[in-house]
């Protein structure tokens, strides 16, 4: 990481513990030890999302494809390391390139070989890139006839309202003209449900929000001491989202940059939003960024949704 992009996440992470509630980024799970966590929650009995979604892919893959059409560019929102990238690749028709995008340069190219030695045939052009914000396309040696952007995994649900509006604009952008996208959506249902999946009786969950503070004090020089949070996850049924805390087991200062951020006892960093949607509440959502959801596949429990959606 360069020295200006470490000062503005130092920046950006003070910041966040000085507001009235103090907040971090999500972004800020993922160091090495954070993606494996996440990689052992997606196969956690509680956790339904993953294993859900790739049924749902398995299930209605020719129906995808067909909608997909032959000679596409599939931009993915994401490193592209899962299996239903993989459903995809190995069905979508013709396919003119694919392109991962993700922020995170070494887990993007590593999973960019892996793909290459998979499908040796297959033009891989990863880009590094922030994708909530513009960035340019990579020129394939085929000329895609056009662009689906595939976002999975229901990542949307940590972005707010506004900002999953943004977002959206900026894939309807990248889609271009002719372009698509696909979406993994987290469906709203039994809040027990939800709950389960993010406090899951191996504790993993507990495990991924505080390595949070153990990446902060490892990157940015914090002296957090793990042994005094605790992880904390409810759904809020107002704003139809899982909240994901670390709360203050005692009154402590914590030391970060040139600041000192003091803590109450049973005071919360807010670390996480994962919103889930209904049918509807996501239609017009997508309808405000100028989408309009042409197709909806689900599981029958309803749990989680596929969506594709075309420019309105
Ligand atoms: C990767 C954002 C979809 O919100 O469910 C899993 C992250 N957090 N368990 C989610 C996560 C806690 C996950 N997303």
């Amino acid at each position: 990481m360069s020295a200006a992009t470490h000062d503005r996440e130092l920046r950006e992470i003070i910041d966040g513990l000085q507001q009235p509630e103090k907040m971090i980024s999500p972004k800020y799970f993922y160091d090495e030890r954070g993606s494996q966590l996440f990689d052992q929650i997606t196969t956690l009995p509680e956790y339904y999302q993953t294993v859900t979604e790739l049924d749902i892919m398995r299930e209605n893959i020719a129906e995808i494809t067909a909608l997909i059409g032959p000679r596409a560019s599939l931009i993915e929102y994401g490193s592209g390391s899962s299996l239903k990238t993989r459903v995809l690749l190995e069905h979508l028709v013709d396919l003119a390139v694919y392109v991962p995008v993700d922020i995170s340069e070494d887990h993007l190219l590593a999973s960019a070989q892996q793909i290459r030695s998979e499908l040796p045939d297959l033009e891989v052009l990863p880009v590094v890139a922030d994708f909530t914000k513009q960035f340019a396309l990579p020129d394939p040696t085929v000329m895609p006839l056009h662009n689906i952007v595939y976002f999975p995994g229901s990542t949307i649900g940590n972005f707010t309202d506004d900002d999953a509006r943004a977002l959206l604009r900026v894939i309807h952008h990248e889609a271009g003209a002719s372009g698509a996208m696909l979406i993994g959506v987290d469906l709203q249902k039994d809040p027990a449900i939800i709950e389960r999946a993010y406090n899951d009786s191996s504790g993993i969950t507990a495990k991924f929000n505080l390595n949070m503070l153990r990446h902060l004090n490892r990157e940015y020089g914090s002296d957090f001491d793990l042994k005094s949070w605790s992880h904390n996850a409810r759904y809020n049924e107002t704003e139809g989202r899982i909240e994901m805390r670390l709360i203050s087991s005692a009154m402590q200062t914590v030391n970060i940059g040139q600041e000192a951020v003091v803590f109450n006892k049973g005071e919360a960093i807010l670390t996480e939003y994962s919103h889930k949607y209904s049918l509807s509440g996501f239609a017009t959502m997508a309808e405000q960024a100028g989408f309009e959801v042409a197709q909806v596949w689900t599981d029958p429990g309803k749990l989680f949704s596929v969506q594709y959606c075309i420019r309105s």
